[in-house]
């Protein structure tokens, strides 16, 4: 379908097509997608303008819903939307892991085009004239004015008074492979290397002011957003729709109901019209094409709080973890996996580092499999929610295999231990990464 012109006219960075509107890309490329004109790995630039040009493309989509998602599993695609270049993603099953390769020269943000996709079912492609986010339940006596359950349309969260924040969003199992080819355990799931994250500008309305304006009780202790994707089916097990709880505390807290990512609508793949952002906290509390939200004076409970994202194992005994909250620390570099370096010259090693505890305080970085460590220069002002770029300057002197390692410690000093305690389901994986590289 695409000729292999077009492929190394999209593929190279210079020329990643973000022109006219990244946003309205997307769009076109779902409305391609959702007319199964999208199964070559991406469309070509010219492609994407001539067909930029159509008027009306945001109709196309309305009332598809759904519908992406039985597409998606009838003709065995990701349900991804956006293109997926295998020099910037690694495909596993419904999900694209970042490279962390391509991170290279990017900035400290990583733009849609990079930014990696966790999806339990497939895309939900959503007409944003038609969306609506309801909010419901006990823990509401809904406003005078308003009846209850009370409903908010797009244009009206996008009155509201907004907040801009920059966070990461990672999934509690990335580094899930490590588990098995650093521990020799096996775990289920997404074999994630350390491309399962991303840092972006998140803007939409504090959940905190959403829930105001419905009318919160003083008695309400869990909220509870709801995507708009498919059911999710595991194990012969339908769970429903893709929801988790969130206690009131961090509710209320710097939770936002972003509308736009990198200043721009956020893409259909990261959660369009309207996703939550939990800062900091595993990506899954970070639900997508939210619906609805239940606000109770109960507890509430979902598979994603009993059965997914808790630890189970023998460090758990009789029981499981807390239901997860802040990720772990973390390291990588912007490396290819089997990278060739060259002998005798200089190279600069680049990675990035994050805590969901705290910010990051020192990088250490060990060319010699974890003998020797040396500080690497961070670049970037540690910020909460954030990560920050460093690197490190090294002249490997013979040819031959080496192990690379990170280890950061953030301001809780909290660091990169040697090994992650086994799990079940493999998450958090925050032990220190052996990332072998080759120098020729
Ligand atoms: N509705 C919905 N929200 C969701 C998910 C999903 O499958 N459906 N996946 C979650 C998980 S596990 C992660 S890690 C993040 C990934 O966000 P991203 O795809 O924008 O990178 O979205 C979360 N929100
Ligand atoms: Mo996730």
């Amino acid at each position: 379908m695409t000729t292999r012109d077009d492929r190394d006219d999209r593929d190279a960075p210079s020329a990643r097509p973000m022109a006219p509107d990244e946003a309205a890309y997307d769009r076109v490329r779902a409305v391609q997608w959702l007319r199964g004109e999208a199964h070559a790995p991406g469309l070509s630039r010219r492609t994407m303008l001539r067909l930029a040009g159509i008027a009306g493309v945001g109709a196309g989509l309305a009332g598809t819903g759904l519908g992406a998602a039985a597409r998606a599993m009838a003709d065995d695609t990701p349900g991804i939307v956006k293109p997926l270049p295998p020099e910037i993603f690694t495909v596993h099953g419904t999900n694209a892991e970042t490279n962390f390769a391509a991170l290279r020269g990017v900035g400290f943000h990583v733009p849609a085009s990079h930014f990696f996709v966790r999806n339990h079912t497939s895309t939900a492609v959503i007409d944003e004239a038609t969306w609506r986010l309801r909010l419901h339940g006990d823990g509401l006596h809904g406003s005078p004015t308003l009846e209850r359950p009370v409903t908010f349309d797009y244009d009206q969260l996008r009155a509201m008074p907004s907040r801009t924040i920059s966070a990461f969003v990672e999934c509690a199992g990335n580094g899930r492979s490590f588990y098995t080819t650093q521990q020799g355990q096996e775990v289920p799931g997404t074999p994630w290397r350390t491309g399962g994250i991303g840092q972006a500008v998140w803007r939409g309305v504090p959940l905190r002011t959403v829930l105001r304006y419905a009318g919160l009780r003083p008695d309400a202790v869990d909220v509870m957003p709801r995507g708009l994707d498919g059911e999710f089916n595991s194990g012969g097990v339908n769970h429903g729709h893709v929801r988790r709880p969130l206690p009131i505390r961090k509710a209320l807290d710097d939770v936002l109901l972003a509308y736009e990512m990198n200043g721009r609508p956020l893409p259909p793949d990261h959660g369009f019209p309207v996703r939550v952002v939990v800062p900091s906290w595993v990506g899954i509390s970070s639900i997508k094409w939210v619906g609805d939200i239940e606000v109770s004076a109960r507890p509430l409970f979902s598979p994603w709080n009993t059965d997914f994202y808790r630890l189970f194992g023998p460090s758990w005994p009789g029981g499981a973890s807390a239901p997860l909250t802040e990720q772990v620390v973390k390291s990588a570099f912007e490396l290819p996996w089997q990278a060739s370096l060259p002998a005798g010259a200089h190279t600069r090693l680049h990675g990035r580092s994050w805590s969901g505890t705290g910010r990051v305080a020192k990088v250490e970085v060990s060319t010699d499999g974890g003998e020797v460590w040396r500080r690497a220069r961070i670049t970037d002002d540690p910020r909460d929610n954030g990560w920050v770029r460093w690197h490190l300057d090294w002249r490997p002197r013979q040819a031959g295999p080496v192990v690379l390692k990170a280890r950061t410690t953030d301001h809780t000093g909290a660091t990169q231990p040697e090994t992650s305690p086994f799990n079940r389901e493999g998450y958090l994986f925050g032990a220190v990464v052996a990332h072998p590289v080759t120098v020729t």
